[in-house]
């Protein structure tokens, strides 16, 4: 039985047609650039909760998702037919990696015992599918914010029967992501904020979150669940403030409570701009701090002001991205670009979930491409080596090598004139930076 009624969508090259067709232009899975697989470079993973979960709700309206395994009255019926219809997507789609969370495979039960049989029964099928498949898992994580008893948070919660509730989740979310091989596991604190300071002790709610963390991963280790553990930060929604508001937050934080040597980020386009931030800018601060994890993908709107999760079609960011995947190496150890990305409201049927992990991965494709065009000609590397490069010898070296302090320098400059000074500063063309970048996009891109 067929869920999906589209073909295998292939590599087809560019050029073969200027609209949007169901083959990738970009995305060649086994072209080798840069020494490594298209495939491996970018580790395409699909999110079960968009995907096959997402009913594109919106806070005005009820869901409009038409899905071809809409047509269960019992919801375990329907949360295994899910299984063979994300299996279906997977293969078609010619993905090599999903994520999940806990509660988007089975519906819960009324007791923490029952959920857990139900979910159990859901990964069942899922690890018999992997071993047909070889489908892989790129993170697990446990959804600890939609049921109400996380109205005000899981490991911050003020109430210590949700924090053992939570933990109790988690523990069995761990277990599952033990079986199914999961490369990572994700904490993305999703009421873990608070509403008001005037009834919040902020203190005690990130040592209680910091204590969580560090179970967790002692949990994992004791049972031999060899995961990367990566936080992922956003700086509001659905609190009013986040606790792991942005990549430089979440670091200070994970250093001030000793989870840097565990944990490593992931982060979010979306949520970097809710933050104020570009989606390179989180990347590079996580990059620069040696934890940059994995990556989710999708893109915001500048006109609206939510998380709305739209996939990535914007290619300069793609390409902004991509560039600091390029200079470090990879993503991360075992990072990928999981599509945390829905359809718009409007875009309802079945195959819009093909179109739009179509124009994201081509997007992410196209960016990679970029990158390594740019790096390849070392065009940016020259101009940033030669803007700091009155660094590399007299005063500025010895800055660097802290041989002169305060008083030295005051004698070195005190009697530089206006203009000596002036001389010293250089115009940044950055317009001419941007022309650059554009040609090569254009230029790359149509080869
Ligand atoms: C929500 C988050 C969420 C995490 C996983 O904004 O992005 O989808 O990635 O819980
Ligand atoms: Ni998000
Ligand atoms: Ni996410």
């Amino acid at each position: 039985m067929s869920y999906w009624n589209i073909d295998k969508i292939n590599y087809i090259g560019p050029h073969k047609s200027l609209k949007s067709t169901s083959g990738f232009q970009y995305y060649n899975p086994d072209e080798v650039i840069g020494g490594k697989k298209m495939r491996d470079w970018l580790r395409f993973s699909v999110a079960y909760w968009h995907t096959f979960d997402q009913r594109l709700v919106d806070p005005f309206g009820d869901g409009t998702a038409i899905r071809p395994y809409d047509k269960y009255s019992d919801p375990m019926d329907q949360a295994l037919a899910k299984v063979d219809a994300a299996f279906e997507f997977y293969d078609k789609l010619g993905v090599d990696f999903f994520a999940f969370h806990d509660r988007d495979l089975a519906p819960e039960g009324d007791t923490l015992r029952e959920t857990n049989q139900n979910l159990d029964k859901v990964v069942d099928k899922i690890v018999e599918y992997q071993k047909t498949t070889g489908m892989k898992v790129l993170w697990n994580t446990s959804n600890l914010f939609n049921n109400p008893r996380f109205v005000a948070g899981a490991a911050t919660s003020p109430y210590a029967d949700i924090f053992a509730y939570s933990a109790a989740q988690l523990k069995h979310s761990l277990e599952i992501g033990k079986r199914v091989g999961a490369q990572n596991y994700v904490f993305w604190g999703g009421r873990e904020g608070y509403e008001s300071l005037w009834n919040t002790d902020m203190k005690r709610e990130q040592e209680h979150a910091a204590k969580f963390f560090h179970l967790a991963k002692d949990y994992a280790k004791e049972i031999g669940f060899d995961a990367q553990m990566l936080l992922e930060p956003k700086p509001k929604e659905p609190t009013t403030h986040q606790y792991d508001f942005d990549a430089a937050t979440t670091i200070a934080f994970m250093k001030e409570y000793n989870l840097d040597k565990d944990f490593k980020l992931n982060l979010e386009g979306n949520h970097a701009n809710l933050a104020g931030h570009t989606y390179q800018h989180e990347i590079r601060v996580a990059r620069d701090a040696g934890l940059l994890g994995s990556l989710d993908a999708n893109q915001g709107d500048k006109l609206i002001g939510w998380d709305i999760d739209e996939y990535p079609s914007n290619l300069y960011e793609t390409v902004a991205a991509m560039y600091e995947v390029v200079q470090l190496g990879q993503i991360g150890p075992r990072g990928g670009l999981n599509f945390d990305s829905k359809p718009r409201r409007s875009s309802f049927e079945p195959n819009d979930l093909f179109y739009g992990h179509i124009v994201g991965m081509d997007s992410f494709a196209a960016g990679l491409r970029v990158a390594l065009k740019l790096k390849e000609d070392k065009v940016l590397e020259n101009l940033v080596s030669d803007r700091y490069s009155s660094y590399n010898s007299g005063i500025g070296a010895q800055i660097e090598a802290g041989k002169v302090n305060f008083k030295d320098m005051e004698d070195y400059i005190i009697d530089k004139t206006q203009a000596e000074l002036r001389a010293a500063t250089h115009s940044d063309h950055l317009e001419q930076i941007k022309d650059t970048i554009n040609h090569y996009i254009v230029e790359t891109l149509s080869k």
